[in-house]
């Protein structure tokens, strides 16, 4: 069932998930085949690229983080968009 997949970014040492509102947006995106897009996200201007499967702030490029679409279910995630779980 397809609520079972979310979107995640990079952290140090595991995945962060993202946002709902953001990961919604993404899938949405990704179901409709685009590639290339920008999307606020906690203030800020991302570039999300779905074809090298990387984020990055369009201001300030220099760090490119991974990104994935996998089961919602899958170990080492840190927590939803910078808030840990415990
Ligand atoms: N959603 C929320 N915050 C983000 C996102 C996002 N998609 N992308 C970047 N940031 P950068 P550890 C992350 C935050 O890439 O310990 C985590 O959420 C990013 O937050 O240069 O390394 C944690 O809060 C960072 O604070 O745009 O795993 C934090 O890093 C800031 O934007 C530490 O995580 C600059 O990242």
């Amino acid at each position: 069932f397809d609520n079972e997949y979310q979107w995640f970014y990079e952290g140090r040492n595991g995945w962060w998930k993202y946002d709902d509102r953001t990961s919604q947006e993404i899938e949405s995106r990704h179901k409709t085949g685009e590639k290339l897009f920008e999307l606020l996200i906690a203030g800020f201007l991302y570039i999300i690229d779905l074809e090298n499967m990387i984020q990055y702030r369009r201001n300030d490029r220099s760090r490119k983080r991974r990104i994935k679409r996998d089961l919602i279910s899958i170990p080492d995630v840190k927590g939803v968009a910078g808030l840990k779980f415990d």
